[in-house]
C-alpha cells in the first residue's frame, strides 16, 4: 500500500519544484547556522541565492564523513541543543563517531518516512511487527519502532533477546513481520531448523531487511527457508537512519523518498555527476531536516539510478540494490568497521606487526571473522603454545572491548602475508556470499 499517496505519486515537475524550494530553505538554514557550510560556500565563492534549479546543485561542494567527524560532537547541528530531542550516532566503535540530532519535527518526519517503508511491503495496522534491531545509538531499532507505531501496527521490541526467545515470541505472539538484518533472518532460519520447528507453524509472512549488503541469492534462501516474502530497504545514520529508500511489491529497485532527499550518483574519482543508469557513488542532500541537514553528502555506497518508472505508481526514482562501497568499510552484522581501525589497534599491541588479513565467512547467518596476524620475528617462537594462546586472548580482548568484534585469531609467521614476493596483500577476504 502507498502510505502517503499525495507525495509518493507526485508529478515529477511538481516534485522538482518542491525539491528546489526546500533546497533553498535548507541552504539558507545551513549557511546561517553551520560553520562547516558557511566556510565551504565562502571559500568557493558560492552565493546561495544563485542556486535556482536542480541543475545548479552540482555547483555546491560535496561533503563527507571526514567533514562530519571534524564537527564532533555538535558542530554540524543547525539548531541549538535545547531544540534537540534525540541523539544517535554512527556505529563506528573507535575513532570519532558521527553524532546526529533530531528535533521533534525531524522525528515526526522520520517516523512517516519509515511508515512509507513498512506500508510499501504490506505492513499495516493489523500487523504484529517484531523488531530485532538494537534499540541503541544506531538508528535501526528506534527508527522502525516509531514508524511502525505511527502506522498503528502492534510493535514487539524484541532486540536484545537471544534467538530462542525471539523464536518463542514469534511463535506465541504470532508475529507477522520480522525487521532485522538479512543475516539475522538467516540465523533464525537455522535455529528453527535445529529446533525442528516448521516455519509454516509461524504466522510470519513479511521480512524487511537492511543495514548490510545482501544479494538476490540470499533473498531467495531466506524466503524459501522462512516461507516469507523478503524486502530490502536502505538508509544511513547521517541522512536520517532507515527510511531513505525502500522496495515496493515489484521489488525492482528501491524508491528514494525524493520529497525529502535529493539523490545524485557521482563518479567517485572525477566527482562528476553521472547520468541515470550508470553506477557510481550515491550522494544525498536532505531538504527537510532541521537539526542535521546535509548538503551533497557522499555515502560511499555504490549504486545507480534505475531509469524508467515503476508499475506501483510511485513517481520517486529507484536506486539499485547497493552493490558495494567505494572505501573498504566492512559491514559486520549491521555494524560498520574500517580495516584501518583494526590496524590502529594492532599497532598498540606489543609483539604484533600491523600486518593482518581478515577472512569473513557466514556461519548460521552471522559473520564469522578470522583475523590472521603476523607476529614480530623476535617476540617468541611458535613452539611456546601456552604463550601463543595468551597472546591470542590479548588480541581478542582488545578487539572485543574496543571494536566490539569477536574473531578467531590465527598467529602467523613474520612476512608471511605475501610482502616478500611483492604481491599486494588483500587485507579483507570476504567469502560471506559464497
Ligand atoms: O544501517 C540504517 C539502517 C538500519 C538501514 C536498518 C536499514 C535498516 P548505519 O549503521 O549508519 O545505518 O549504516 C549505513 O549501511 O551506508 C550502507 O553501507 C549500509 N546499508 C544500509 N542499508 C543497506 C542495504 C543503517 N539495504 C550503511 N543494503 C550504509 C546494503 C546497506 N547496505
Amino acid at each position: 500500500m502507498i502510505y502517503s499517496r499525495e507525495w509518493e505519486t507526485m508529478l515529477r515537475e511538481d516534485l522538482h519544484q518542491l525539491q528546489v524550494e526546500r533546497l533553498q530553505m535548507t541552504l539558507n538554514q545551513v549557511y546561517r547556522n553551520v560553520s562547516l557550510y558557511k566556510d565551504l560556500f565562502d571559500e568557493q565563492n558560492i552565493e546561495i541565492t544563485d542556486i535556482k534549479s536542480l541543475d545548479d546543485l552540482s555547483r555546491l561542494p560535496l561533503t563527507s564523513k571526514d567533514d562530519l567527524k571534524q564537527s564532533y560532537p555538535y558542530k554540524a547541528f543547525a539548531v541549538p541543543l535545547r531544540d534537540i530531542v534525540r541523539i544517535h550516532s554512527t556505529s563506528g566503535t573507535s575513532g570519532t563517531p558521527i553524532v546526529v540530532g533530531y528535533t521533534k519535527n525531524d522525528l515526526n518526519i522520520w517516523s512517516s518516512l519509515v511508515g512509507r517503508v513498512l506500508s510499501s511491503v504490506g505492513i499495516d495496522s493489523h500487523s504484529l511487527v517484531q523488531i530485532a534491531f538494537d534499540y541503541s545509538q544506531s538508528t535501526g531499532g528506534l527508527g522502525f519502532h516509531y514508524g511502525a507505531e505511527k502506522l498503528g501496527a502492534s510493535v514487539i521490541p524484541a532486540s536484545g533477546e537471544e534467538v530462542l526467545k525471539q523464536i518463542q515470541i514469534m511463535r506465541d505472539y504470532r508475529s507477522s513481520a520480522l525487521i532485522s538484518t538479512p543475516g539475522y533472518a538467516l540465523h533464525i532460519a537455522n535455529v528453527l531448523e535445529k529446533q525442528g520447528i516448521d516455519p509454516q507453524e509461524l504466522n510470519l509472512t513479511i521480512g524487511l531487511f537492511g543495514a548490510e549488503p545482501w544479494s538476490e541469492k540470499l533473498r531467495s534462501e531466506i524466503e524459501s527457508r522462512l516461507k516469507i516474502k523478503a524486502f530490502d530497504n536502505y538508509g544511513l545514520t547521517e541522512i536520517i537512519g532507515p527510511g531513505v529508500a525502500y522496495e515496493c511489491e515489484h521489488r525492482c529497485g528501491l524508491h528514494v523518498s525524493e520529497d525529502h532527499f535529493i539523490v545524485e550518483v557521482i563518479d567517485p574519482k572525477t566527482l562528476e555527476v553521472l547520468p541515470e543508469g550508470e553506477e557510481g557513488e550515491l550522494v544525498f542532500t536532505t531538504v527537510t531536516k532541521h537539526a542535521f541537514p546535509l548538503i551533497r553528502y557522499r555515502t560511499g555506497d555504490i549504486s545507480k539510478i534505475i531509469p524508467g518508472t515503476c508499475e506501483c505508481g510511485r513517481t520517486f526514482r529507484r536506486i539499485a540494490r547497493i552493490s558495494g562501497r567505494i572505501d573498504d568499510m566492512l559491514i559486520i552484522d549491521g555494524n560498520n568497521i574500517f580495516p584501518s581501525q583494526i590496524e590502529a589497534l594492532l599497532f598498540e599491541i606489543e609483539g604484533v606487526e600491523p600486518h593482518f588479513q581478515i577472512i569473513l565467512t557466514r556461519v548460521e547467518g552471522f559473520t564469522a571473522i578470522e583475523l590472521k596476524v603476523e607476529i614480530t620475528p623476535d617476540f617468541f617462537s611458535f613452539d611456546e603454545i601456552k604463550r601463543a594462546e595468551d597472546f591470542k586472548h590479548r588480541i581478542d580482548h582488545y578487539l572485543s572491548t574496543r571494536l566490539g568484534l569477536h574473531a578467531k585469531i590465527t598467529l602467523i609467521e613474520p612476512q608471511s602475508l605475501g610482502r616478500t614476493s611483492g604481491e599486494k596483500i588483500s587485507r579483507v577476504v570476504d567469502l560471506r556470499e559464497e
